[in-house]
């Protein structure tokens, strides 16, 4: 993008006056201007968007120093949920990591959890998985996407210890690798006062019924991404029938359980049972 601005045009534009865009640039680094060759600043369009997105994030209570960090230094600023998604495909595509992850981080920061889960991160997924099966994608853009979301997301699992609810254990049937769709529905159930024992990816049914059975868990849900993973874990339940206290469902594109929140509110209204 040419720098063509100087800095009263960006303070005209952005209504930020200069002594502040001064002070954001030399105690920030938001923004790097160009000098031209008398050594005035020149500022470009993402100047200005960097300084919209700053100044949004303020409004919002953030203070300078936090957004600052948050925007990251990525050569794109995503201002709607719509953006985000957009800019998470984009960057899959550029092999972009920094920006990558500043955009992850700020869906999950910037919306509610679930709305960053549902309108952004899994549909981003959802379009970088399209994008690889049709070859305009390779498997190693695929995977610096779905690793940086995981990544992110078991940061926020590590974060935050409850257990008011219960303790709900979770896991993918035998055979599956994708957790994703897992892990978002642990950081729900945590946040929704659950303790959550996540097993992660291809876990057995007997061993993860036992870890329930030990944790003196109220539920064991499951996450099959294909008919062909929960059909395997039917048959098991079948062998092998859970006890009449422990709640067991299995969620997913591989089954008819797809809504999250619509589980979470099952899993509460089972705990509200127990407890009154
Ligand atoms: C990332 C990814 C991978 C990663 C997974 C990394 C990881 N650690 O999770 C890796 C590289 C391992 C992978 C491997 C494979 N993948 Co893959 N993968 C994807 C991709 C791009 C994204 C999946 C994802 O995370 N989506 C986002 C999440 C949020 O969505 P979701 O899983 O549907 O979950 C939602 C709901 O279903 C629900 N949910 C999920 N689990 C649960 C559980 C409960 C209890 C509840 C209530 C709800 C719930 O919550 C989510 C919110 O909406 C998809 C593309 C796509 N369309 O999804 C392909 C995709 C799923 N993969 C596909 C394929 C073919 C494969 C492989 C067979 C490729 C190969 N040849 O090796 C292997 C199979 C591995 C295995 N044994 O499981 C196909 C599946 C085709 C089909 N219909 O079966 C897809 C659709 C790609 C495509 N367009 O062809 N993959």
């Amino acid at each position: 993008m040419p720098a063509t601005l100087n800095i009263s045009a960006l303070t005209q534009r952005t209504g930020v006056p200069s002594d502040t865009i001064r002070k954001w640039e030399r105690r920030y680094g938001v923004l790097h201007p160009d000098r031209t060759p008398g050594g005035q600043r020149r500022y470009s369009e993402l100047d200005v968007a960097r300084v919209e997105w700053l100044k949004a994030r303020l409004r919002e209570g953030f203070r300078i120093g936090e957004a600052a960090v948050l925007l990251g230094g990525g050569h794109t600023v995503a201002l709607t949920v719509d953006e985000l998604r957009d800019g998470i495909v984009a960057a899959a595509a550029a092999s972009d990591v920094e920006a990558l992850r500043d955009l992850v981080d700020q869906s999950i920061a910037l919306t509610a959890l679930d709305e960053s889960f549902l309108r952004v991160l899994g549909p981003a997924l959802a379009t970088i998985g399209e994008r690889w099966a049709a070859g305009a994608l390779n498997v190693a853009q695929e995977h610096l996407a779905s690793a940086t979301v995981r990544t992110a997301l078991q940061k926020l699992l590590s974060d935050q210890r409850t257990g008011l609810r219960g303790t709900a254990v979770l896991a993918c049937v035998p055979g599956e690798r994708h957790e994703i769709g897992l892990l978002m529905f642990a950081v729900l159930l945590r946040s929704d006062g659950w303790q959550v024992a996540y097993l992660g990816a291809d876990t057995p049914y007997a061993d993860a019924l036992e870890l329930a059975d030990r944790l003196g868990a109220s539920a064991l849900c499951f996450s099959a991404a294909s008919r062909e993973t929960a059909r395997a874990l039917d048959g098991e339940l079948l062998a092998r029938p859970p006890p009449a206290s422990l709640t067991v469902f299995a969620g997913g594109s591989g089954t008819d359980r797809t809504d999250l929140r619509r589980a979470v509110a099952e899993l509460r209204r089972l705990s509200d049972v127990a407890q009154s």
